[in-house]
């Protein structure tokens, strides 16, 4: 297949770009290259504020790195108080957006006012430096105002999505040994209340050393408080009485000064076995990371106002809601509910009436949103938006293609974002202003970041082959470790290529040195000896007309090894399944060869999800494997997809 289009950055762009053309990016990727420890170094005293500088800028002990030892800091300090001693001050930092319409605004004074007094709150109720949190809240602004407190203490907290199980909730909780729940009576999504306390108190059965569980009042819905041990977030916060004055706050509450590697938090995330692993990020290091990567990928430029749809329970949010965002001293916006509430429009809403210029969303949901036709983003005014961002899988060229067109109107760069949890910040991507873009291409490392492609010996590989991509150098904002299992650390990200990080994503990178992600490495299917990514099946089957989403498996067989197998949704219609299923097939052979040719269709309403939107193909794999799922669904949106799928008979 020959690549697509490319798409230059217009002048006007590259005019007013952080990174103003392709030899700037190179300049400073070459300049990172030569001497990294330099390269951070500088950047790490010039964009992070200090209570005493490092001495040294990494210590690389294969797995184990410490950035920046010997110097003290404060995550919440760098993402507020230091904003405070300038114009910023009374910049919005938070936008916050209820789903029932409901509003707020925060400056940078207020948002500094309340992280101050809960974070006194939690000191108050006897919480210190190197004890553990869990938060289990919905998107309010209270969610990152705890986030932000334990931070200022150096309380290593753990966001818990909530839209996880108590089950789930209880693995993370005994897993960090956490003594307080952070949580609110519950939110809304979709106009219903979505309850947290429930599946805390149930959670909490099986943690009796829980000391307390504070809880912000958000619905209003009556809930039991249990004595001794659940405290109302405001009655605390009216304890501490008259609001003082920020000066006052800063000295009644200060950062802690923490060390470098002090850990920030820990956000437990899927692996290949059923067991989730909790990723630990420190303190310098991942500041550093997101914040310059708001400049470098985003353009932030001090109007700016900035848009990401995740969940903070997610690592996006972290990075991307939460610290890169106020490190940077930007305009944040939060949303609480769901983009299809009240109506399809509701993001489009949102953009026009806060002027966004930078909005960061998922491929999941521009395809989700394509579905519903041009008619919903038509009726708003997005002209303020000037960059698009993509996260969280490969976004396919059609899904791109309406991304810029409809969306953009042909006159914002999207910026397609490859990272994960483990890397704490993004990894590859396009500098807006320097890098012409390719759909479906992550394009290129940004400055400090070394990738390559190896193949299953971990052999470096050439242009235009496919392999295991790897990050030959340590990053700041790289995983430390795994809590509580640093054997689990070693070997699931160090031991394919000792001393280099193993992503588990497969890609290749073309002549211009443009990665192309192929997705996991489970994903990658093998048909009559041909490498085939399950990524470029979906991306030729929601190419055709007829088709909303596609998920494609591998399916055992005994001629040609593994057979393609896709589960497809519609889009609206009257659809022929055994005409259309005949035509897909046809289709997706024309598309990308014979060989790729699906040997099965199955259509179906919806496809199982996580609930950040990844479609989970692990369980369709046991669906057209064993016919039954087995393994573990607790990060499913929705059970009945699943069992659907799984009692659908097999077609002829
Ligand atoms: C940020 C996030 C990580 C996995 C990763 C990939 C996939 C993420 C892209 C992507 C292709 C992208 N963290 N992934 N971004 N694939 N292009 N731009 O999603 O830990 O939840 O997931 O997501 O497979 O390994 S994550």
């Amino acid at each position: 297949m020959s690549d697509p289009k490319t798409y230059p950055p217009s002048a006007d762009f590259v005019e007013r770009a952080n990174l103003q053309g392709l030899d700037a990016y190179r300049e400073l990727y070459e300049q990172a290259k030569a001497d990294p420890e330099r390269f951070w170094g500088d950047l790490a005293l010039n964009e992070l504020t200090w209570f005493r500088p490092f001495s040294k800028t990494l210590e690389w002990d294969p797995p184990f790195a410490k950035w920046f030892t010997g110097g003290t800091i404060n995550a919440c300090y760098n993402c507020i108080d230091r904003h405070l001693k300038t114009d910023r001050r009374t910049k919005p930092a938070l936008i916050w957006e209820g789903e029932p319409g409901d509003q707020r605004v925060i400056t940078y004074e207020e948002l500094h006012r309340l992280v101050a007094r809960f974070a006194t709150v939690l000191k108050g109720l006897g919480y210190r430096k190197g004890d553990r949190a869990v938060i289990y809240m919905p998107m309010i602004p209270e969610l990152p105002i705890a986030m932000l407190a334990c931070a200022r203490l150096g309380i290593v907290h753990s966001v818990v999505f909530g839209g996880f199980s108590a089950e789930a909730l209880k693995a993370r909780i005994q897993d960090l040994d956490a003594w307080v729940v952070i949580t609110a009576d519950g939110g809304w999504r979709r106009g219903k209340e979505v309850r947290l306390k429930g599946a805390v108190d149930e959670a909490l059965e099986d943690c009796p050393y829980v000391r307390h569980v504070v809880v912000y009042k958000r619905t209003g819905s009556g809930i039991p408080m249990k004595e001794g041990r659940d405290v109302w977030w405001h009655e605390q916060d009216d304890e501490l009485g008259a609001i003082p004055q920020v000066e006052e706050d800063a000295e009644a509450c200060p950062a802690e000064e923490l060390d470098s590697e002090h850990p920030l938090y820990v956000l437990y995330t899927s692996g290949t076995t059923g067991k989730p692993k909790g990723i630990l990020h420190t303190t310098a290091g991942y500041l550093l990371e997101t914040s310059v990567s708001m400049k470098w990928v985003f353009d932030l430029h001090e109007d700016d106002v900035y848009w990401c749809t995740a969940d903070i329970g997610w690592v996006t949010g972290h990075s991307y809601i939460v610290y890169g965002p106020l490190a940077a001293g930007a305009t944040s916006v939060m949303y609480e509910g769901a983009p299809d509430y009240p109506a399809f429009d509701r993001f489009w809403q949102i953009v026009e009436k806060y002027r966004v210029s930078i909005f960061y969303t998922s491929p999941t949901a521009i395809r989700a949103l394509i579905r519903q036709g041009d008619q919903w983003p038509n009726a708003h005014d997005l002209s303020s938006l000037r960059v698009l961002g993509s996260v969280g899988e490969p976004i396919n060229p059609a899904a791109w293609e309406w991304y810029y067109r409809v969306i953009g109107k042909e006159r914002c760069p999207i910026v397609d974002t490859w990272w994960q949890t483990e890397t704490g910040a993004i990894m590859i991507s396009a500098a807006p202003g320097a890098v012409a873009l390719k759909p479906g291409s992550a394009t290129l490392p940004l400055p400090g970041i070394v990738v390559d492609i190896v193949d299953a010996d971990g052999q470096i590989l050439g242009n235009n082959r496919e392999g295991y991509l790897i990050i030959r150098k340590p990053w700041p904002s790289m995983v430390r470790n795994i809590w509580g299992d640093p054997k689990r650390f070693q070997e699931q990200y160090w031991s394919r290529v000792p001393g280099s990080y193993f992503t588990g994503d497969a890609a290749r990178r073309d002549d211009d040195g443009y990665y192309w992600i192929l997705g996991r490495v489970d994903d990658v299917m093998n048909v009559s000896g041909h490498r085939l990514s399950t990524m470029e099946v979906e991306s030729a089957l929601v190419h055709h007309p007829a088709v909303a989403e596609a998920a494609v498996v591998a399916k055992p067989h005994e001629i040609t090894g593994q057979a393609v197998c896709a589960f497809v949704t519609c889009k609206k219609g009257d659809w022929n399944h055994d005409a259309l299923g005949q035509e897909l097939r046809q289709w997706v052979a024309h598309e990308i060869g014979p060989f790729a040719r699906p040997e099965e269709i199955r259509f179906t309403d919806a496809l199982p999800k996580t609930r950040s939107g990844k479609i989970m193909r692990r369980l369709l794999r046991e669906i057209v494997t064993t016919h039954a799922v087995t393994g573990d669904v607790t990060t499913l949106e929705d059970l009945t997809v699943v069992s659907k799928l799984a009692s659908q008979q097999e077609p002829e």
